[in-house]
């Protein structure tokens, strides 16, 4: 399922400059009997089946072992992806980006062994409130996100300041050449060179744009007078 984070756009343009690297691991690879048990039935019954702890608790200390050769600091976050964790945001993508190595564990839609939760994950994340069949895609949403706050990542480093979420509000609308097609243009502002101008009409339409979609994203934001003015006027609109 990896494959497709692996081998293209931002996430493998930062492995191929050494920005980060990634391993897969299968805890298929550490069972011990012959049909590679991972799951097994839940005690007390119930339908599903749930994910052992053992292969889980050999995986993760067979990478900390291989990562820290058992030697030096060796905390770091050890992350469950499952649909109870805490929800994923882009500060926690922030945070995450400062850790020098991350433990993701893609937890099993019909359960993980609860010791595994107890006494192995230091953090437990859902990235959003719908359920998916495995984490496996919700690792690679967490792994993307994290990767780009990387710096270098990017191909410009100032590019994920502006991005939608990092200053608290939804991005402000991007246009490209040409100036009219099809007869809609491009605001005059844009083409204007003025750009006290531009920053200024853009964190109007930041603003806007937030009041409209997300509201309550404004609430965590910070404001100047002025703009406190515009939104108390866009409200009354
Ligand atoms: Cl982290 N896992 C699964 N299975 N479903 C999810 C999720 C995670 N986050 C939202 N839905």
């Amino acid at each position: 399922m990896f494959q497709g984070l692996l081998t293209g756009g931002i996430f493998k343009r930062a492995i191929d400059r050494k920005l980060v690297e990634s391993n897969i691991c299968n805890i298929r690879d550490y069972t011990h009997d012959k049909h590679h048990t991972v799951d097994d039935y839940p005690y007390g019954g119930g339908a599903g089946m749930v994910l052992k702890p053992d292969p889980i608790f050999e995986s993760v200390e067979a990478i900390i072992a291989a990562i820290f050769h058992n030697q030096g600091d060796n905390s770091m976050p050890i992350i469950l992806l499952t649909p109870q964790g805490r929800l994923f945001s882009q500060q926690i993508a922030l945070e995450l980006s400062k850790h020098s190595h991350l433990i993701l564990i893609c937890g099993h839609y019909e359960g993980v062994d609860e010791r595994v939760r107890e006494h192995l994950v230091t953090d437990e994340i859902s990235i959003g409130d719908y359920v998916l069949s495995g984490g496996e895609l919700a690792a690679m949403v967490v792994a993307d996100a994290v990767v780009r706050l990387i710096p270098g990542a990017l191909g410009s480093e100032a590019s994920p300041i502006d991005d939608s979420h990092t200053t608290g509000l939804l991005e402000y609308p991007q246009y490209t050449r040409p100036p009219a097609y099809r007869g809609w243009t491009v605001p005059e502002v844009l083409l204007s060179g003025n750009h006290a101008q531009i920053a200024k009409w853009r964190r109007q339409q930041s603003i806007t744009r937030t009041l409209q979609r997300r509201p309550e994203l404004l609430d965590k934001a910070s404001f100047n007078l002025e703009e406190r003015q515009l939104i108390d006027r866009l409200k009354q609109a």
